[in-house]
């Protein structure tokens, strides 16, 4: 067996080494303190740069040291898992998915990816799914933020928060959408966006109920439910109707303007507060505060996604809010998403998503495969795969075998039996899990693997910054670390060679092929971070966004005019792609 107890740093050499917390994509550097028996931030990073911490970021330790950790590969025997040894589960896993890839093609098989691991093992993972024949290859936090992604993708051509949390400290107004950063991001929401509000900047906060961001919000607006794009629609119309626009930014920037303006002359402002139960009044006062403040900036969260993720109405309304006021391309403006779970952002840089490869390329760009398949050594498929959301419902038909890494897809905001239903459906499913979760119910062979301060790598956080996760601890005896597991799979389930030094190998591979991380290395991040875009060959990385052009290549994007009132025109055509 070519086990590679190698591939992976130093282990645990410094204890007391930074890392990047593991509890949200704010990104904070901690550290383990003895005298304080847990973590403590450290001053000078490049998020939490006063040395703070969360109230949940404090433990980032305490699951290292849980109990019930998985310590030994399980094999299903006769209806239960069993305990087996590395060799057996591996033997089981080759056998279970050739079987599938024989019988059925690998378009029958399907990867979940992990927004709680690395760059470099998401990366690895997409590269094993594409190496053996599909792109279905996805990551459930993609999820989180499907709408609001495809809409920035299609219009401005990046999916990255377009500034960065140093930079909002210049806005003059905030309008907060289905977020509770106070909350959800406390570090990036208390070290930038509090201390502006407090500074006199103002904050709306749109949102059905009021939480900790409503404490410091000086509008609260409760939209009734469904009825945001509506709202943000009517605020449009009156930035226009009162002559608010930024014609300059207008002109160079957008197309379209006339048949925009158009459609929204048909927004009435009286039907539409009755639909959205919001005052005619307080739209005014939002589209006043908005237009008229020299910046202003969108944040926005998970209550901004329609049902299905696919609907982009309440982002495609915000991002016009933005391109009529001139508020992108600028500090303190712009479209800025608050990624969720620790590596959301990087899980989707480099390539964890069915229709685009690392850097965000679309599959169906030649140029963009070429380049990958010369690196790789091997033709990768050319058909866009399916999302999770999507392969899930296809369990049991189409999609009969999953590899599910750092992801419990078993628990659902939705319907949890049904998807436990449809997990129980699969012919094989291989989880690589640190605890028995209700996924791990499922399997048919469980691998124990690391956490987050048991190995290197780095995460990118929702700024878009790259910073290197240290290897502080080292793993409890029987596990491995995520990175050798996937090489160890792809070594046995393919030809190309999954052999790599260590996880800045991986990196190293990485930057050939993402031309967003195209600059960095793992000596260029050091103990500080790297942003993207760092386009090879470049002094740094970009902070701000669409500044001279838009991520799609072009200096303009287009208003697209909206439907009569209801402004859902857009939802229904549900693009089919990003
Ligand atoms: N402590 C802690 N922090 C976390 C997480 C955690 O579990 N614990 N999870 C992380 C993850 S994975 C994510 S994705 C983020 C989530 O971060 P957020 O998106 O900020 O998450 P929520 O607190 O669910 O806030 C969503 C808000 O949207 C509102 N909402 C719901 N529907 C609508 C609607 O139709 N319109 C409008 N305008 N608002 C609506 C809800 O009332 C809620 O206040 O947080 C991350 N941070
Ligand atoms: N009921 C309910 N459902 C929800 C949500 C909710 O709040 N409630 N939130 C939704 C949102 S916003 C999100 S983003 C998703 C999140 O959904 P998931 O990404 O599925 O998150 P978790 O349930 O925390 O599962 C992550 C699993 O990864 C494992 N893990 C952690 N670190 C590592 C590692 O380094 N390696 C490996 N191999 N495994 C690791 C953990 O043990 C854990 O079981 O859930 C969504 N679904
Ligand atoms: S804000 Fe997020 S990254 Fe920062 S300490 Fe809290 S949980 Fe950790
Ligand atoms: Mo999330």
């Amino acid at each position: 067996m070519s086990r590679k107890d190698s591939m992976g740093e130093e282990p645990a050499g410094q204890p007391t080494a930074e890392s990047v917390c593991p509890r949200c994509s704010v990104g904070c550097r901690v550290r383990y303190s003895e005298r304080r028996g847990g973590a403590v931030g450290c001053e000078g990073a490049p998020v939490n740069s006063q040395g703070r911490l969360c109230a949940n970021g404090i433990h980032a330790f305490d699951v290292l040291d849980a109990e019930n950790r998985l310590t030994t590969p399980l094999i299903r025997k006769d209806g239960d898992l069993v305990p087996a040894t590395w060799d057996d589960a591996f033997a089981r896993i080759e056998d279970g998915f050739e079987t599938l890839l024989d019988r059925h093609g690998p378009d029958s098989l399907t990867f979940f990816g992990a927004p709680r691991c690395t760059n470099e093992e998401n990366y690895l993972f997409q590269k094993l799914a594409r190496v053996l024949g599909t792109n279905n290859v996805d990551n459930r936090a993609r999820i989180c933020h499907g709408s609001v992604v495809r809409a920035m993708v299609e219009r401005l051509g990046s999916p990255g928060m377009t500034n960065t949390l140093n930079d909002l400290t210049e806005a003059d107004v905030f309008l907060v959408v289905g977020a509770n950063p106070a909350a959800q991001q406390p570090i990036a929401f208390n070290s930038y966006v509090r201390p502006t509000v407090n500074d006199g900047a103002t904050l709306i906060h749109a949102d059905p109920q009021a939480n900790e961001t409503t404490r410091i919000a000086d509008v609260h607006i409760a939209p009734d439910l469904g009825t945001d794009a509506v709202f943000v629609n009517a605020v449009v119309a009156q930035v226009l109707e009162m002559g608010l626009e930024d014609g300059e930014f207008i002109a160079e920037r957008t197309t379209d303007f006339d048949s925009f303006a158009r459609s929204m002359e048909r927004l009435d402002l009286d039907a539409a507060a009755e639909r959205t139960g919001v005052e005619a009044e307080t739209v005014r006062r939002v589209a006043r505060e908005f237009a008229s403040a020299d910046r202003a900036a969108v944040i926005v969260g998970t209550g901004a996604e329609a049902d299905d993720h696919r609907g982009t109405a309440i982002p495609d309304a915000l991002i016009d809010l933005l391109l009529v006021t001139g508020n992108l391309g600028k500090p303190g403006t712009g479209m800025n998403l608050l990624r969720g779970l620790t590596n959301e952002q990087g899980a989707n840089d480099v390539g964890c998503r069915p229709w685009t490869l690392p850097g965000f390329r679309p599959i169906s760009d030649d140029y963009a495969r070429a380049n990958v398949e010369a690196v790789w050594g091997t033709e990768i498929p050319t058909t866009p795969g399916i999302s999770e959301l999507d392969a899930v419902r296809a369990f049991g038909e189409s999609i009969r075998g999953a590899y599910v890494i750092g992801e419990n897809p078993a628990v659902e905001k939705r319907d949890t039996q049904a998807v436990a239903r449809s997990l129980a459906s699969l012919d094989f499913l291989l989880v690589q899990e640190v605890f028995p979760t209700e996924t791990v119910e499922h399997a048919d062979v469980v691998l124990p693997a690391t956490l987050w301060a048991e190995k290197g790598g780095t995460v990118t956080n929702l700024d878009r910054q790259v910073q290197r996760r240290r290897p502080l601890r080292t793993p409890p005896e029987g596990v491995r670390r995520d990175l050798d597991i996937i090489a160890e799979i792809g070594n046995r389930l393919t030809d190309v060679r999954f052999e790599y030094d260590s996880p800045e190998a991986v990196f190293d591979e990485l930057t050939r092929l993402n031309p967003l991380y195209g600059g960095m290395s793992y000596d260029g991040i050091g103990n500080a971070s790297q942003r993207w875009p760092f386009p090879e060959g470049a002094e740094k990385g970009i902070d701000i966004l669409h500044a001279e052009r838009f991520r799609t290549g072009r200096k303009r994007t287009a208003l697209e005019p909206v439907d009569g009132f209801d402004g859902f025109q857009r939802d229904e055509r549900q693009r089919a792609t990003e």
